[in-house]
């Protein structure tokens, strides 16, 4: 009874509209990509950054949390309900209304953008001024979920994170005024002291919802050239990525490499006969991308001969850019339908990558002799997606969900100095990562800082390790 006052309250606030309870399909709201949905009392859609700000005053006055949401595409869990029953469900604050068309300056270089505005739609109005902000990934994000998670994506190599390309946003905190953090600018020379920017960029809407966005483009290159090939070994294959950078740094774009199981199950996905056509799939391969001034392709195949004549690559084929990416971009919903699968999203400083796979495989074999390593990634900046493939229909009871998260993230964090979150950002998937990895000094600030934007603790999800439990040490 209690609750549905308060939903009228927010209607009443927002309008009709702008709050779903469940006589509408929610599923696309609360369903994660892996998992299973958690339960919502109400979906609500604020159009404008006031009535982001109404929303947070609403939730702090009943003290009910806030689940900020953009295109729901990440994978760290952060931006749905958790399962019934585990905490008390929260309110999804969809934020796909703040969308418009972007305010594109083609001579600063910049796009001012709503956070519900899609990678795509930024993307689209770039286009036309020869620019584009060059964070690559399978998904098509909201520019807010890219600056909640801290997007990495596959070009991070040549143009860094989205922390790299945020020149300010415009974000509500939950403090009693309800505060609207208002950073927007197009200025890259701004050193003037605090940037309370930094603090939305990878915090999962823990520390305020993100309304607004200006982005640092880059500028399209005039061609692009892509070719898969096949490293002699996976010392090769980082020997090989030196090599591209020394001779031939300003054109390296991208640089992916996939096992054999990733690369099938990309292959099926796509369903054709894959980057090299009926020989059998390698047991190691990588993606490059040169991009830069017409003879792109000229200068790849300059490379590929450089690499083949050095012996660090044993095969070689071009391939035009749209199709040589669809193989790397259809590697998650390949693996996804061909088992049950257990994510993962580590990093290793990319010396290490080699004894990092290889350690990896031997420690959740011991855990889980029947399942498959399909690693994949972004070797260039050292990257790994270790996923673990178990045959379909498999449930994951906990303790084994715990062991190959050791077998895996454990390995990373603690024998190889890699992170438990490389490109994906924090949620309840990795969150007790970030603590038992955090040191107490900084958990304590951030703690102290989470109190200062959230007091009531009414924003993100409940699953977030950022507040200060009563207990923790
Ligand atoms: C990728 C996503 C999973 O690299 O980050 O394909
Ligand atoms: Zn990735």
């Amino acid at each position: 009874m209690e609750l549905e006052r308060q939903v009228e309250e927010l209607r009443s606030l927002l309008g009709e509209a702008a709050v779903l309870t469940g006589a509408e399909d929610l599923s696309r709201y609360t369903r994660p990509y892996r998992g299973v949905p958690g339960p919502t009392p109400a979906v609500v859609r604020p159009a404008d950054v006031d009535q982001v700000r109404a929303v947070v005053g609403w939730a702090r006055r009943h003290r009910v949390r806030l689940l900020p949401q953009g295109a729901n595409s990440g994978l760290a869990g952060a931006s749905t309900p958790p399962p019934a029953g585990a905490h008390p469900a929260p309110v999804v604050v969809s934020l796909e209304r703040l969308d418009r068309e972007p305010m594109v300056d083609p001579v600063d270089r910049t796009a001012e953008v709503a956070a519900g505005t899609r990678l795509s739609r930024l993307n689209t109005a770039a286009l036309p001024h020869g620019l584009v902000l060059p964070i690559d990934l399978g998904a098509d994000p909201s520019l807010g979920g890219m600056v909640a998670t801290n997007t990495g994506g596959a070009r991070m190599l040549r143009h860094g994170d989205m922390r790299r390309h945020v020149l300010g946003v415009r974000a509500v905190t939950a403090d009693a005024d309800c505060t609207v953090v208002d950073e927007r600018t197009t200025l890259r020379k701004h050193n003037v002291g605090p940037s309370l920017t930094q603090w939305f960029i990878g915090t999962s809407g823990a520390f305020g919802i993100v309304t607004d966005v200006v982005v640092d483009l880059g500028r399209l290159p005039a061609a692009r050239a892509c070719a898969w090939m096949i490293p002699r070994d996976a010392v090769a294959a980082l020997e090989t990525i030196l090599l591209l950078e020394r001779s031939y740094g300003r054109w390296l774009e991208a640089f992916e490499v996939l096992s054999a199981e990733a690369l099938e199950a990309a292959v099926r996905e796509v369903g054709d006969r894959g980057p090299f056509g009926s020989r059998p799939s390698p047991w190691l391969s990588a993606l490059v991308e040169f991009s830069g001034g017409e003879e792109s392709e000229e200068v790849l195949v300059g490379a590929l001969d450089d690499l083949t004549s050095r012996s660090l690559i044993s095969d070689a084929v071009v391939v035009p850019p749209v199709r040589a990416w669809a193989y790397r971009h259809a590697v998650t919903d390949g693996l996804q339908r061909s088992g049950t699968v257990l994510g993962f999203d580590v990093s290793v400083p990319r010396s290490h990558l080699p004894p990092f796979r290889d350690r990896v495989r031997e420690a959740v074999a011991s855990v889980a002799p029947q399942a498959i390593v399909a690693d994949f990634g972004h070797w260039g900046d050292g990257g790994i997606h270790c996923n673990v493939v178990l045959p379909a229909g498999v449930t994951v009871e906990a303790p084994i969900r715990v062991a190959l998260d050791e077998a895996v993230i454990g390995t990373a964090c603690a024998e190889f100095g890699g992170s438990f979150s490389a490109e994906h950002g924090v949620g309840p998937r990795n969150a007790g990562w970030w603590t038992s990895t955090t040191g107490i000094g900084t958990r304590s600030l951030v703690a102290g800082l989470k109190q200062v934007f959230d007091p009531l603790g009414v924003l993100g999800h409940p699953g977030l390790p950022y507040r200060w439990e009563p207990g923790s040490s």
